[in-house]
């Protein structure tokens, strides 16, 4: 049985309306009452927490998530007692799929949804931990001690880190975890931080940090303002209309220079410590008093640079440094104020969860500023950085969301409905359902249209209702989610159709004019905008595009729908579906996949080409002989990358290389993924199909869990994300849409 270890036990996770929050050594029943827990740690515990979080990066730098697993089946499992009816090959399948399944309900929620892991990034956590300190609010002993195991975890050999846990050094990486390590109290002397400082002065030193480590330097005063490139609060007070007016950026890049203009433009800092003069001294290559400033702002070290800097962006850069010198005081001030609004709208609408992790830990430093560290607001904040927070067998990391909860209950409904399956764990799936029932959202946002939001009434959103920033794939998944348990009956119907028609209509007015779905609003701006993108780490980040996945879920979710509400806006869902499909022929590559922007990476992308061709191919309404082709061409590549073994393996270098870069081994994300492209194409070679499922099969443990492989998610092309319940899901779900094939 999978063991639990001493210090796990003292943990434990708390889940209310989605929200997830680890708590240690805590005997309050509630979540509330947990959120200002702090424990005095003795040696012992310390010592126990290092030998319990031990963790092998050189095996494999994902975590498997054993902390949360064994501790939810240390509650109590019974193994999976039935036997496979015979040694048919249906048979196996039908049997690993219960088998599967039967384990991975024990990961619910009470409420019904799947926690796991949601890492990945190494440059979130160093964010809060930074607001932390500067604020002298510092997270629980416990939690620190954890962070610290995390980080030294991760350290890769040649003593830096890197952007994400399977990256090589970079200096982002290795700059943030080297400070946040010595702000929560690391020795400076420590081999560690010895090997890293190596690191750092062999690279460059921390002059050449990207420009968001540059800005969390700043704030930190480890680091001149004067060395940043301006990020011209008054852009905030220029007419809407103009194209480049930051209203229209992609609402991620919105939220994160919203805050840091912010900081900009008051030029936040530190008050200077011994702590803050000694890193001045620990990371760079020269004196701190003789860094040429303004030479630095462009300085990016090669390790890091992933979208060079445009003439365009040069240009604007000169523009905006040389406003600062004249900035009007007056001008300034009502910036500033403009978006210290714009960010309590944007903490209330959250409930001050914020829309993602580097926002969190940003608008925490601006409420700081404006309020204080003892006012309600700050106060409010310091709660929501718990729910960041995720607790792994590598230490406690913060994760790129507060959760992906609807994301994957909504998928492993639909997953466990593609065939009569689902139907045989009537309370699991009722649980899920409810889930999602609550998680949409049922009112529209405050002041949504003050600040550029548009509706969400009707949709989902990625993580929980409290979040509420409408996503349309998510809003996809969870229609279809509702429609599948309908359809098979499972439960009574709680989403009405009334509410699943809002849903429609959400996504509906969610279409691109250029056919397709981006993720959380219409494209706003021209292509040029991204000539703009001062991040130098991430690529397409200046306004919402639309993708392939968004496009080909949303035309997915808005054809199941009219197969239960065949009347209902018909002429426009199917006018709709056939601009969506366009936009994804267009989007095929010559080599017949798809690029996918949110999972490691073609096989992702060409489940969602595929999968929307099939959606559409018998409806009549658009060239089905067109279509074939389309498929055929997408199977060829598929099945050209399968592996000797029955599988196929693609390593997260695909996503920045836009190139198939092949991994080592087989994994079984890649190969669910591939798998499920392949029969939603009706692929005529049965055992090209059945040779990935064997693989698929093999893998599963006695338990009924499959391990975790490599790194499965990617956001903004060069930075990967940990997708823990993806290794159940993907599985399931392509073994079940096999047997629901044959089984009708
Ligand atoms: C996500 C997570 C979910 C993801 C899908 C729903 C899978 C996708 O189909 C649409 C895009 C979306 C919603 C998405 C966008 C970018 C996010 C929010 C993330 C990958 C999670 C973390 C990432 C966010 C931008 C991380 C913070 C970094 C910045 C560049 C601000």
């Amino acid at each position: 049985m999978l063991e639990v270890k001493k210090s796990w036990k003292d943990w434990k996770l708390f889940t209310k309306n989605g929200r997830q929050f680890w708590a240690y050594k805590s005997k309050a029943e509630k979540l509330e009452d947990v959120v200002h827990e702090n424990h005095e740690l003795s040696e012992a515990d310390i010592c126990q927490m290092k030998e319990d979080f031990a963790f092998n990066k050189a095996v494999n730098p994902n975590s498997g998530d054993k902390v949360f697993r064994h501790l939810q089946i240390a509650k109590g499992f019974e193994a999976y007692k039935n036997e496979a009816k015979s040694d048919a090959f249906e048979d196996k399948v039908e049997h690993t799929i219960k088998k599967g399944f039967h384990f991975f309900k024990h990961l619910l929620s009470d409420e019904g949804h799947l926690p796991g892991d949601y890492g990945g990034p190494m440059f979130l956590m160093p964010g809060l931990i930074i607001a932390s300190y500067l604020a002298k609010k510092p997270l629980p002993n416990q939690h620190q001690e954890l962070m610290k195991i995390y980080i030294n975890n991760h350290q890769n050999d040649d003593g830096g880190w890197g952007f994400h846990i399977e990256g090589h050094s970079t200096m982002f990486g290795t700059v943030m975890q080297y400070v946040s390590m010595r702000l929560l109290g690391a020795d400076k002397h420590e081999p560690s931080l010895a090997k890293a400082r190596n690191w750092i002065k062999a690279n460059g030193g921390a002059s050449s940090i990207p420009s968001w480590g540059k800005y969390y330097l700043s704030v930190l005063n480890v680091y001149d303002w004067k060395g940043f490139n301006s990020v011209f609060p008054e852009l905030w007070l220029l007419p809407k209309w103009l194209p480049f007016h930051p209203s229209r950026y992609w609402c991620h890049s919105r939220m994160v220079y919203l805050p840091m203009a912010f900081c900009f433009g008051h030029k936040i800092k530190a008050e200077e410590n011994d702590l803050i003069l000694s890193l001045r001294e620990e990371i760079y290559t020269e004196k701190y008093e003789e860094i040429n400033w303004k030479k630095q702002r462009d300085n990016c070290a090669e390790t890091d640079m992933y979208t060079d800097q445009t003439k365009w962006l040069k240009l604007m850069n000169w523009f905006t440094n040389t406003y600062e010198k004249v900035a009007p005081k007056f001008l300034r001030k009502r910036a500033l104020n403009y978006i210290m609004d714009y960010i309590n709208a944007e903490d209330i609408q959250t409930k001050y969860v914020n829309i993602g992790p580097v926002n969190q830990a940003m608008n925490s430093i601006c409420v700081w500023k404006e309020y204080g560290a003892d006012s309600e607001q700050f106060e409010k904040h310091y709660e929501r950085w718990f729910d960041y927070l995720w607790l792994a067998e590598d230490g406690m990391k913060m994760g790129g969301y507060n959760g992906d909860q609807l994301w994957e209950t909504a998928f492993t409904i639909r997953a466990m409905n593609e065939s009569k399956i689902g139907k045989e764990f009537p309370e699991a799936m009722t649980k899920m359902y409810d889930f999602v029932d609550y998680t949409q959202i049922k009112e529209e946002n405050y002041k949504h249209e003050e600040f550029f939001r548009q509706p969400a009434k009707g949709g989902w959103p990625f993580s929980t209702l409290e979040h509420a920033w409408v996503v349309t794939d998510c809003t996809a998944e969870g229609l279809g989610a509702c429609l599948s348990m309908h359809h098979q009956k499972i439960g009574e119907q709680k989403v009405s159709g009334d509410r699943l028609k809002e849903a429609v209509d959400l996504l509906l007015g969610m279409q691109n004019k250029d056919g397709g779905w981006a993720t959380y609003e219409t494209t706003r701006s021209y292509n040029w905008l991204e000539k703009l993108n001062p991040s130098e780490v991430f690529a397409d980040i200046m306004q919402d595009y639309s993708w392939v996945e968004c496009t080909s879920a949303t035309i997915q979710g808005l054809l199941e729908f009219k197969e239960q509400y065949p009347d209902y806006r018909k002429a426009e869902i199917e006018e709709a579906v056939v601009e969506g499909l366009e936009v994804i022929l267009e989007k095929q590559r010559a080599d017949g996949s798809w690029y996918g922007g949110w999972g490691v990476c073609f096989t992702y992308g060409t489940m969602f080409g595929i999968e929307a061709c099939a959606r559409i191919k018998g409806l009549g309404i658009y060239d089905a002989a067109k279509l074939d082709k389309v498929m055929a061409k997408a199977c060829d590549f598929l099945v050209k990358h399968q592996k000797a073994d029955g599988g196929w393996g693609e390593s997260f270098e695909s996503c920045s290389t836009k190139e198939y870069v092949e991994a080592y081994t087989s994994q079984v994300i890649n190969t669910a993924w591939s798998l499920l492209g392949l029969m939603a194409a009706n692929y005529k070679d049965a055992s090209v199909i059945e040779n990935g499922m064997k693989l698929l099969m093999s893998r599963q443990t006695n338990e009924g869990d499959w391990l975790q492989e490599n790194i499965s998610g990617v956001f903004n092309f060069n930075c990967m994300e940990t997708y823990s319940n993806y290794r159940n899901i993907f599985p399931l779900w392509a073994l079940n849409r096999w047997y629901g094939k044959q089984i009708k």
